[in-house]
């Protein structure tokens, strides 16, 4: 089978073990152990005054090959265009988008320098996977450089409708370059719409049901392709570390309290303020609950250059405070708000040892936590999540109560309800959406898209 190559804004960092940080990055290694291949992308590094460097370092079958940015390259492609303007315009917060013609620039001069980059190392029948939405003019660039490789292009943020993605000024260029791709896959039924819609009414293209799209003088597939984990070892490592220290400090605080659980990036996307004011909704509302339940949100920082980033993480620990002020007791915190990173297997046994998994994102791609947190449950006395509807991830786990992550009642309400939840439908939730996660695998993910990608006539 022709050679896999990875492209993704950030090349992950894989242990010896094997394992990354997230499910993505696991399962797309995989993929590369399998057929052998190159996983290229920035190193994580700014580049001093020198020329950057390619690095390459072969790990068995897969080759790693990192480049550093300058800080310019860094300010106006990461930081600017991409995390300043698309990231918020397609999680819907046209209101802390900010535009300047000038990144949008470096965005592009990033990915065509990068695709130089990349070009010395392809062979005529690898097959490139792109990944995300630093990347979105990649292909355009290879072509621009004379490369007739199937490349395929996967976005894991939402696809956002016609109407706001226009008010990005360069989406018709945005758009222009995404068709230059053969495959153009999103996370859902509804992103797919969105696209669609933008492709047939924007563009003046065509979409056929079985997925062709005709726009811009070129002719490309595009799918939904949902992306998911490995639920069985999700679930063996959340077993294994029941009793490790961490959860053993946990029990000796909580005596015998309930526990609603998160863990987000501190992202203003993933609804932490609502999510924070239902809880507090809910101890009003519900008096019994009080110092009965406690809530642990785990919130590392991110992209905590950016002033919107600044600004969600001030007002969380004003309201954790205020919340905590109002209600906490001499020998009670109701939210214990962990400003920092943990390994996947006390996540996976903090999922396993709460009894309500609160993902409330007011948009979301898909949102990997949801689905890890539904498969490190204890089979017999499973916890209940709470999911909104505007996760990726709620158009699969029909199990779960879904909420409107604006609603702080709604949502006080959903949690009394999971708090009180008796155990046979707590059983019966949990088993129907495990039985989702097994057959939407990670592996199905991956492999569906490189199937219809490697499909594509050259
Ligand atoms: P993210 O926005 O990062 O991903 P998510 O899907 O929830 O969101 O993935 C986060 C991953 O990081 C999960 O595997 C989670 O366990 C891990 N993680 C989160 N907080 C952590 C912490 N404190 N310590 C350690 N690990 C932590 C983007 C899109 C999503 C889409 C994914 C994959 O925004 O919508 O689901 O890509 O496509």
């Amino acid at each position: 089978m022709s050679r896999l190559i990875i492209v993704s804004n950030r090349v992950a960092p894989i242990s010896e073990g094997g394992m990354a940080a997230g499910g993505l990055a696991v399962g797309v290694y995989d993929a590369l152990k399998e057929t052998g291949g190159m996983w290229f992308g920035w190193s994580g590094e700014i580049a001093g005054a020198a020329a950057p460097e390619l690095k390459i370092e072969e790990r068995g079958p897969v080759t790693f090959a990192t480049v550093p940015l300058t800080r310019r390259d860094y300010d106006q492609y990461y930081r600017g265009f991409s995390n300043d303007t698309l990231w918020p315009t397609f999680h819907y917060r046209t209101d802390l988008t900010h535009y300047d013609r000038h990144e949008f620039e470096g965005y592009q001069r990033v990915n065509a320098w990068l695709a130089h980059q990349l070009l010395p190392l392809l062979e005529p029948d690898d097959v490139i996977w792109v990944h995300d939405y630093h990347l979105i003019p990649f292909a355009e660039a290879l072509r621009q450089q004379g490369v007739t490789n199937r490349i395929g292009f996967f976005l894991h943020i939402p696809f956002p409708a016609a109407q706001l993605l226009v008010t990005v000024p360069p989406h018709d260029k945005l758009m222009r370059a995404l068709c230059c791709y053969d495959l153009v896959g999103v996370q859902t039924a509804p992103d797919l719409r969105a696209l669609r819609d933008y492709l047939e009414h924007e563009a003046g293209g065509t979409v056929s049901d079985d997925g062709t799209a005709r726009a811009y003088g070129r002719t490309l597939r595009i799918g939904s392709y949902p992306i998911g984990i490995y639920p069985d070892e999700l679930a063996s490592l959340a077993e294994a570390g029941r009793d490790g220290r961490h959860l053993k400090n946990l029990r000796q605080t909580m005596r015998e309290r309930r526990l609603i659980v998160s863990v987000d990036r501190l992202d203003y996307s993933k609804g932490l303020v609502e999510r924070f004011r239902a809880f507090e909704k809910l101890l009003e509302l519900s008096p019994n609950h009080r110092a009965q339940v406690s809530f642990i949100q785990i919130a590392p920082p991110t992209r905590a250059d950016i002033q919107s980033y600044q600004q969600i993480r001030l007002q969380l620990e004003s309201e954790s405070g205020r919340i905590n002020g109002r209600f906490a007791e001499m020998d009670w915190t109701p939210i214990r708000y962990l400003h920092r990173q943990f390994e996947r297997a006390v996540l996976a046994s903090l999922f396993r040892e709460a009894h309500v998994g609160y993902v409330t994102p007011l948009r979301d791609g898909m949102n990997l936590v949801a689905k890890e947190y539904v498969a490190a449950q204890n089979p017999h006395d499973p916890g209940v999540l709470v999911l909104s509807r505007f996760a990726g991830a709620a158009q699969e786990l029909d199990g779960a109560l879904i909420v409107n992550p604006v609603d702080v009642t709604g949502m006080a309400e959903a949690l009394d309800r999971a708090l009180d939840m008796p155990r046979d439908e707590r059983r019966e939730r949990y088993q129907r959406m495990m039985e989702t996660l097994r057959r939407n695998s990670v592996s199905v993910w991956r492999d569906s898209f490189l199937s219809d990608l490697r499909a594509v006539p050259q």
